[in-house]
């Protein structure tokens, strides 16, 4: 399949002859959940977002943001990140033959995102604080120099991440509600304006890690803390547009502890055969925590690929089994 900018086309900011940086990202599987499904009572699909180029859905508006930065004639792009983003920024960057520069949280990226990163030449910038201490940062750094700033306060990421909405519609027809982790709010924002442009209005439900739920407190969280990385923000820049989304929609934003996540982090490899990152499993631990409005037909959103953080991984799961490289050993081994 094209990159969804060719795909979509006549709904993206985008005419024939512009410049695209594309990687050929879009058009993720959406796969049905059986035992998810029995377990909820509800039709629930997955979207495999982890299946975009670089491993997340971030690829989604990367596109876009690059384009129109090259399109502007930009040298250098830059993004705070807790992770993802940096990733998608330093594969779209490397493409476009421009500078990429993100600024993380030192030592609270997975190690996936961060390899990710600096093989793709990105410089990385890790600074002893949170995300939204490095997103204030890159704001006022981007308003100084011209660097052109692709976090999702850039509209450019929304308008790409939108597409996610119209691949689903189009696959569904019909939709009940959609389930979404939430950090800094761009991705349901983006979600809610694609299905808004389609006519379709599934009922939003947001779910934020437990200690990092500013949208649940109704205030922002100075020290975010959770074991889904990706999500530890505690101050939303799409704030009000994530509760206009979930409001609007009759949805909601619920916290789910990092036990919720991890749980259905497992449930979802050992039981559906789809290993996404921490983050990700918030929107099913979500689902199954909190339902979703006794919805009929449930999509919920796998924002990124469990081989982004092999750490947390395998701090949850039995080890490996040592044996001699003997028939009679195996055998006992795998026959007890
Ligand atoms: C896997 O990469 O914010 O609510 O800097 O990586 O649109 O922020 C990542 C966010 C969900 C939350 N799932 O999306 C970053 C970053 C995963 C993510 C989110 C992120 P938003």
């Amino acid at each position: 399949m094209p990159g969804l900018i060719e795909r979509y086309m006549d709904r993206l900011p985008f005419s024939v002859g512009d410049p695209i940086i594309t990687l050929d990202e879009g058009s993720t599987p959406l796969v049905h959940a059986p035992r998810l499904s029995a377990r909820v009572g509800a039709e629930v699909w997955l979207k495999l977002e982890g299946a975009n180029p670089t491993g997340s859905f971030k690829d989604r508006g990367m596109t876009c943001a690059v384009s129109a930065a090259v399109r502007d004639g930009a040298q250098a792009v830059i993004c705070a990140s807790t992770g993802n983003t940096a990733a998608a920024l330093a594969a779209y960057a490397a493409r476009a033959g421009i500078r990429g520069v993100v600024i993380v949280p030192e030592g609270k990226i997975a190690m996936g995102k961060l390899a990710q990163a600096l093989m793709h030449g990105a410089q990385v910038v890790a600074i002893n604080g949170n995300f939204d201490r490095a997103l204030e940062l890159v704001r006022t750094v981007a308003a100084r120099h011209p660097i052109a700033l692709v976090n999702s306060v850039n509209d450019f990421r929304i308008e790409g991440q939108k597409t996610a909405a119209y691949e689903i519609a189009e696959a569904l027809g019909e939709l009940d509600a959609l389930c979404i982790p939430v950090g800094n709010a761009g991705n349901i924002t983006a979600y809610w304006r694609g299905f808004g442009e389609l006519g379709v209005r599934p009922r939003m439900f947001g779910f934020q890690a437990a200690g990092a739920a500013p949208l649940v407190r109704g205030a922002p969280v100075a020290a975010p803390e959770t074991i889904a990385s990706a999500i530890r923000i505690g101050k939303p820049a799409r704030w009000e547009q994530a509760m206009d989304a979930m409001t609007a929609s009759h949805g909601g934003v619920h916290a789910v502890s990092d036990e919720q996540i991890l749980a259905a982090y497992a449930f979802l490899a050992r039981e559906e055969g789809v290993f996404c990152e921490p983050a990700s499993a918030a929107s099913v631990a979500g689902l199954i925590a909190h339902g979703a409005g006794g919805a009929r037909r449930v999509a919920c959103v796998l924002t990124g690929h469990g081989l982004k953080d092999p750490d947390t991984a395998l701090a949850h799961v039995g080890g490996v089994i040592p044996c001699a490289p003997e028939l009679a050993m195996i055998e006992r081994v795998i026959l007890g």
